[in-house]
């Protein structure tokens, strides 16, 4: 038996490591902490040293950096076969597209400083906003591509590849819309049904994003 809680910020990276466990189906706890000042206090610096979101305590030991929790949970659990061990002839891709989740994510976290960090209009910068919201189009048009005649990330089937980049397109779609890239949104559809996101979800008084999507440039 495994101990195991999730260092959690609805609505952030954390989700995508909120949502995999509810797909190992293992048993674990959640802390959920405020998206504010508290992440820099002594006590969550000793999770994460740079005070972000997810952390992840596991059998006693501290871990961080998303991508990195990912394989760690997978190979902690490969009897869930979410993940794609060394040796297995798929393990590249999975690791490649786990990480790619990252590239996405980047521009959601400069476009949520944009829109909702900062407070006040002559903060923000209608050129940022523009060119992040673009790169995340050309993001989908990656995905669109690989996606072209597979219903998920990997020919072996679902498996962590598509949560973490899953997620990364659950916070993308705040900024970016997918009506160009049909073979991503009936991907993402496949995905937003299963019951391991939809319970990773924000509770209505937890959401990060006032709106569902933010206009690139007319704010
Ligand atoms: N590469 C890291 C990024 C972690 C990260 O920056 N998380 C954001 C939330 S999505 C955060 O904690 N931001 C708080 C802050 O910057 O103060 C990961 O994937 O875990």
């Amino acid at each position: 038996m495994s101990e195991i809680r999730l260092h959690h910020v609805p609505e952030t990276r954390s989700m995508r490591v909120l949502w995999l466990l509810h797909e190992l189906g293992v048993p674990f706890e959640v802390t959920e902490w405020p998206f504010d000042k508290t992440l820099r206090s002594a006590q969550y610096l000793a999770l994460n040293p740079a005070g972000r979101v997810p952390a992840l305590e596991l059998d006693g030991s501290r871990h961080f950096e998303s991508g990195a929790l990912i394989e760690i949970l997978c190979e902690r659990f490969p009897e869930a076969g979410l993940g794609r061990m060394p040796g297995d002839p798929e393990r590249a891709e999975w690791l490649t597209w786990v990480h790619f989740a990252e590239t996405i994510s980047q521009h959601s976290a400069a476009l949520t400083q944009q829109h909702v960090a900062l407070r006040e209009d002559h903060m923000r910068s209608p050129v940022v906003m523009k060119l992040e919201a673009l790169r995340i189009g050309k993001c989908f048009d990656a995905l669109e591509g690989r996606l072209d005649g597979r219903d998920y990330l990997l020919d072996g089937g679902f498996s962590a590849a598509d949560v973490a980049v899953g997620q990364a397109v659950y916070m993308a779609r705040h900024f970016a819309r997918l009506d160009a890239h049909p073979d991503v949104a009936g991907w993402y559809d496949r995905l937003a049904v299963r019951p391991g996101f939809v319970a990773s979800l924000p509770r209505p008084e937890n959401r990060l994003f006032s709106r569902e999507f933010f206009e690139p440039w007319q704010d």
